[in-house]
């Protein structure tokens, strides 16, 4: 695979980057070894948590296991440890596709312990999870996840490659026949288990294969940000999906976030969604080379200040929402975030390689992108409107309540909110809707 090949280059090129960043007391690097992670356990148990490995691991290698480790050194094919236990417990075999294998040196070990004798007198780093797990092999302290390297490579995956925009691609495609079984699924009477166990079956994905727990929420749930369980009650009377899910391929995650409604659901809370949808539609077409992210946020704020005036949901003038932040109350998180490896990838606050960090603005703390748009980055579009009773219900006798009509705002209360949540990649054409292509 050609893209893969390419997309190693460019890895090799950050590397030798950021390599050559570091000087400490007079001391450079080498090499440096990039770990996926050990194995956790719960606590006075031999049950192991789900593993994810590292970030920085996986853009070399779609390989999710623990205590895997890529060696790169300037100027040599980079190595890829291959740690294969002898164990009659677990499956611990690998297999190497050609793909992606032929762009190693590959040497096969049978624990980590035995690396240490590659590495010689090299002064080599880590980059990882695991400072015990460094000491083990030999790494100084100092050593271990140098600041400026982090920054640095941090800072570079908001930028993908060819052959990343092509996984974050089809991590979407999967996710779209996830959200079109689902929503079926709930047209039919589905309840949230089933909901969700639909969208598993359509993806073809076990739970630790996810990018992130499904979001499955029907009617008031969909209130809930982070709603996390999966009710098996009788829902035939439902009348609002709220579903944020995702699929992940070769490590690459997508995030999306789709509303449905009956047609029985109440009117305004229909207005009220295809409003957003359009809305949602209007910002991604914002996400040009040059534009500020927070700019978008302000602009996802400020069009449903608009719309709940518009749907008499609230009073007066979108600026005056704005400002009396009666649009914070309906939209309390940030307009979305970098998506990649991570489904809140690295590097949104960071505004150049030396870590410099431009923080959210204090009014939305949870704003996970700061930085100004450029051709490769990818991140999502999520903007949302809900009627969450434990912000809206204290302002009930304040000032700022005046612009709400509690009337209506009772009747929506079991409706919960919508979310609408798209993939965007800034192109050299400008702007490419990662999830719409596949609807
Ligand atoms: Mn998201």
């Amino acid at each position: 695979m050609e893209l893969f090949q390419k997309h190693i280059r460019s890895l090799t090129v950050r590397y030798q980057r950021a390599l050559a960043l570091y000087r400490k007391n007079d001391r450079a690097l080498e090499a440096l070894l990039v770990h996926s992670g050990c194995q956790l356990y719960y606590f006075a148990d031999d049950r192991s948590v789900c593993f994810q490995a590292y970030g920085h691991y996986l853009h070399w290698l779609p390989i999710n296991r623990p205590d895997q480790f890529i060696y790169f050194s300037p100027g040599q094919k980079p190595i890829y440890f291959q740690i294969v236990p002898e164990d009659y417990w677990y499956d611990q075999s690998i297999k190497n596709a050609s793909w992606w294998a032929d762009s190693f040196q590959i040497i096969r070990l049978g624990a980590v312990q035995e690396i240490a004798k590659y590495l010689l007198d090299a002064e080599v780093g880590y980059i990882g999870p695991n400072e015990s797990r460094a000491a083990e092999i030999g790494i100084d302290k100092s050593a271990i996840n140098p600041e400026a390297i982090i920054h640095y490579l941090d800072y570079q995956r908001a930028y993908k490659t060819p052959y990343e925009i092509n996984q974050l691609k089809e991590a979407n495609r999967l996710a779209i026949a996830g959200h079109a079984a689902a929503r079926y699924c709930f047209l039919n009477g589905g309840n949230e288990y089933q909901i969700h166990m639909t969208y598993m079956e359509a993806c073809n994905m076990l739970e630790e294969e996810s990018p992130y727990t499904n979001i499955v929420a029907l009617d008031e749930k969909a209130a809930i940000l982070h709603y996390q369980r999966k009710r098996r009650n009788n829902s035939e009377h439902s009348q609002v999906l709220l579903i944020d899910a995702g699929c992940r391929v070769n490590g690459y995650g997508s995030d999306v976030t789709r509303t449905t409604v009956k047609e029985s659901a109440h009117e305004s809370f229909k207005s009220l969604l295809a409003g957003m949808e359009i809305l949602e539609q209007e910002l991604v077409a914002m996400a040009n080379p040059g534009v500020n992210y927070p700019e978008i946020h302000l602009a996802a704020l400020y069009k449903i200040g608009q719309l709940l005036i518009e749907l008499d949901i609230c009073h007066g003038s979108a600026e005056e929402l704005m400002k009396s932040h009666v649009s914070h109350l309906f939209m309390p998180h940030g307009v979305g975030h970098l998506l990649g490896l991570q489904v809140h990838d690295v590097g949104g606050h960071q505004q150049s390689i030396n870590g410099a960090i431009k923080p959210p603005p204090s009014d939305t703390p949870s704003l996970r992108n700061t930085r100004e748009l450029s051709e490769g980055m990818v991140f999502t579009i999520e903007p949302g409107c809900y009627f969450i009773p434990f912000l809206l219900e204290p302002e009930r006798s304040q000032e700022r309540g005046k612009a709400i009509n509690w009337k209506l705002v009772d009747e929506l209360y079991c409706c919960g909110g919508i979310r609408v949540e798209d993939n965007v990649l800034v192109s050299e054409a400008g702007v490419e809707n990662l999830t719409r292509q596949f609807e």
